[in-house]
């Protein structure tokens, strides 16, 4: 069992190691190839991703739970356009303010398929820690949550690995933890193909770990929530001790780094709690106090409403 105070250190980890992830990938957003480690610094500001992760976690505070409408007044309130967007959810937040509604906007996106962006899966950490005790819950507000921007299956299914993956990393601790066990868990959860063919690639490349090449051939690390969700669990599965290692790994993969960056960042500082994230990185995160202040009222109305 876990502590209060452990549960605490918990929540507040995963979201301050979002956006500690998302900071330090941003200025190798577009690097085609990996490099090396040293060059990553911490410094600037976070993006889209830290963003809308905050937005989640407000609604879930101020709604003591999900609320789909409230979450996506609370993008489009909070929306700050030199975050670095992506294309969809300016355009969705638009047509929710011209009267569509919050499940329905995203629908028109890409012809009518939908995104399969990343932007779910990079911002569903609070969803993933409060729900972290129930997985049928979870799955459900994850897609649920996913609907405002990304209607499309796979952008969906990427947010809901990406929700379980946090939950996991917060029952988890690094006495209890078997990597292996945890993709196995992952397997019954995700549905489409290609999911489960990137969870069975992660499972062959844990037992004898490729170089950063072929991970990026194999895994990917781009834009799509299927090239990128398990390309960030990888980096904290391969690196479980370590939050600055697996997080560095996951930004020096370049491509999408400051969202895989932000999403392994997310699950480690589950999994490790905020002690785990190097003071260095946590006190210079942009709005520091703020995003610590809001994980620990998450927390506090998680605790209070399981009584
Ligand atoms: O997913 P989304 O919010 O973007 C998140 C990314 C992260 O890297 C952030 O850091 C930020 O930089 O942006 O935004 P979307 O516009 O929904 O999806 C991202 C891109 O994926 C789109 O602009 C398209 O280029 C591509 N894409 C698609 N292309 C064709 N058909 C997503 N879905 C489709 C599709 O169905
Ligand atoms: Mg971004
Ligand atoms: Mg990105």
């Amino acid at each position: 069992m876990l502590s209060e105070l452990q549960l605490k250190s918990k929540f507040v980890g995963a979201l301050v190691g979002t956006g500690v992830g998302d900071t330090l990938g941003r200025p190798f957003e577009g690097f085609r190839r990996p490099f090396t480690v040293d060059t990553v610094k911490f410094g600037g500001k976070y993006t889209d991703d830290t963003e809308m992760a905050i937005g989640v976690a407000e609604s879930l505070v101020e709604k003591q739970g999900f609320d789909g409408e409230h979450m996506a007044w609370t993008f489009i309130r909070n929306f700050n356009p030199s975050r670095g967007y992506g294309w969809g959810p300016p355009q969705i937040f638009k047509w929710i303010k011209e009267g569509l509604s919050w499940d329905k906007a995203s629908r028109k996106l890409f012809n009518g398929t939908g995104s399969w962006g990343n932007g779910a899966a990079m911002r569903i950490v609070p969803i993933g820690t409060f729900y972290f005790d129930d997985f049928e819950e979870l799955k459900k507000v994850a897609h649920q949550s996913s609907l405002i921007t990304h209607s499309h299956i796979l952008g969906i299914e990427g947010a809901v690995l990406q929700a379980c993956s946090v939950a996991l990393a917060v029952r988890l601790t690094p006495e209890s933890f078997d990597p292996q066990i945890f993709v196995n868990k992952l397997l019954q959860i995700v549905q489409e193909d290609v999911y489960r063919k990137k969870l069975d690639i992660i499972r062959k490349f844990l037992r004898g770990k490729p170089d950063e090449v072929r991970i990026i051939e194999e895994l990917g690390n781009g834009i799509a929530a299927f090239d990128s969700v398990p390309t960030a669990l990888f980096s904290f599965l391969s690196h479980p001790k370590s939050f600055k290692e697996a997080v560095r790994y996951a930004v020096c993969l370049g491509g999408d780094s400051d969202t895989i960056g932000a999403m392994c960042g997310g699950i480690s500082g589950a999994f490790h709690g905020v002690e785990g994230i190097p003071d260095e990185w946590r006190k210079n995160l942009e709005n520091a106090e703020y995003i610590e202040s809001l994980a620990e009222k998450l927390w506090q109305v998680k605790t209070t409403y399981k009584k």
